[in-house]
């Protein structure tokens, strides 16, 4: 028996995926069904809150509107910090990441990408590393950056969107998972996403005049037992909440057996007998010890690391 305390509402609630949130209303889909509805939220519900992934209770309010009751808990929520150091959530329940770098136009922003590797160490999430526009990039400059991420382990696939270069690989790589593709802006996210059948139209809920699409919403593409949530670009990506001493763990090629430091708590920056310095250049890539100093360096200031 329904609790009575539950409204009329609820009893004819169901759960459904948050494809894509407007200003005043969100595509969503009951779970089973991958057509769209158009849903509003109950005033208690903050439409910040909800993000693409969500899962949520929502109940028919007329014909053709649907409402969202509550927000269901979230098994992952990625949070970025954003440039006036606020935190924003960019896609709930996924279990990876797909970090979207172009070879050329825009250049890789490789301390970006490792930053992003590390987060989804910290986070034991799955990062995927796609590569795109490899037909403006010199390939020998390609195979350099893709073989250093192989090497330490990362599946690296290298796509074309236009070409479908990778795409079937890419198809493989993502079925079954919950995964959020992030990256700057123009490396061609909206590009996959669009070429793995992702509807890039859905955010326009302006023209029912209720709420408007702008590029800063994400959205959501079922795939084979997983979906893929295309997301407005990132200009920068920072570690969130994670403590200085922990992100050399976010490293793999750090951490690896046989690197011993002479201090258990080194900071693999100044101290003597640092086994991750004496490799640098060698075993480590310089790039990568590069990007793991500017993380700490920028870690340096309590503002940002305090919250
Ligand atoms: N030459 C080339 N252009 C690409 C490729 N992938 C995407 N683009 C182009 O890059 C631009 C930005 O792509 P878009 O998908 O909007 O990037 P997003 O901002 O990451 O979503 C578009 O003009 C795409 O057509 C590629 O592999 N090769
Ligand atoms: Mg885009
Ligand atoms: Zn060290």
């Amino acid at each position: 028996m329904r609790d009575k305390a539950l409204g009329a509402s609820d009893r004819d609630a169901a759960p459904a995926r948050i494809v894509s949130v407007g200003r005043n209303s969100a595509w969503i889909a009951f779970e089973g069904s991958d057509e769209l509805r158009l849903a509003s939220f109950r005033k208690s519900i903050e439409r910040e809150s909800i993000v693409p992934g969500d899962l949520v209770m929502a109940s028919p309010l007329d014909d053709e509107r649907y409402v969202i009751d509550r927000r269901e808990p979230r098994s992952f929520a990625l949070e970025r910090r954003t440039a006036g150091g606020r935190s924003k959530t960019m896609a709930a329940n996924i279990d990876g990441i797909a970090i979207v770098s172009a070879l050329a136009n825009p250049p890789p922003h490789v301390s970006m990408l490792d930053e992003l590797l590390a987060f989804s160490e910290l986070h034991e999430i799955e990062a995927t590393l796609l590569f795109t526009k490899p037909d403006l990039a010199d390939p020998a400059a390609v195979e350099t950056l893709a073989g250093l991420y192989r090497g330490l382990g990362y599946r690296t696939l290298i796509v074309n969107p236009k070409s479908r270069q990778g795409l079937d690989a890419l198809v493989s790589a993502l079925a079954a998972r919950r995964t959020l593709l992030i990256g700057q802006s123009g490396v061609g996210k909206s590009s996959l996403f669009r070429a793995l059948g992702g509807r890039a139209d859905i955010g326009e809920l302006s023209r029912a005049g209720r709420g408007r699409q702008t590029t800063s919403a994400g959205r959501l593409h079922y795939l084979e037992a997983g979906f893929l949530i295309d997301s407005p670009g990132v200009g920068e990506f920072q570690l969130h909440g994670i403590p200085a001493g922990e992100v050399a763990h976010g490293f793999v090629e750090f951490v690896q057996p046989g690197t011993s430091c002479r201090f258990t708590d080194c900071s693999h920056r100044s101290e003597p007998g640092c086994a991750v310095r004496a490799a640098v250049g060698t075993r480590i890539a310089t790039s990568r010890y590069e990007s793991y100093t500017a993380i700490l360096a920028r870690g340096e200031d309590p503002a940002p690391w305090a919250r």
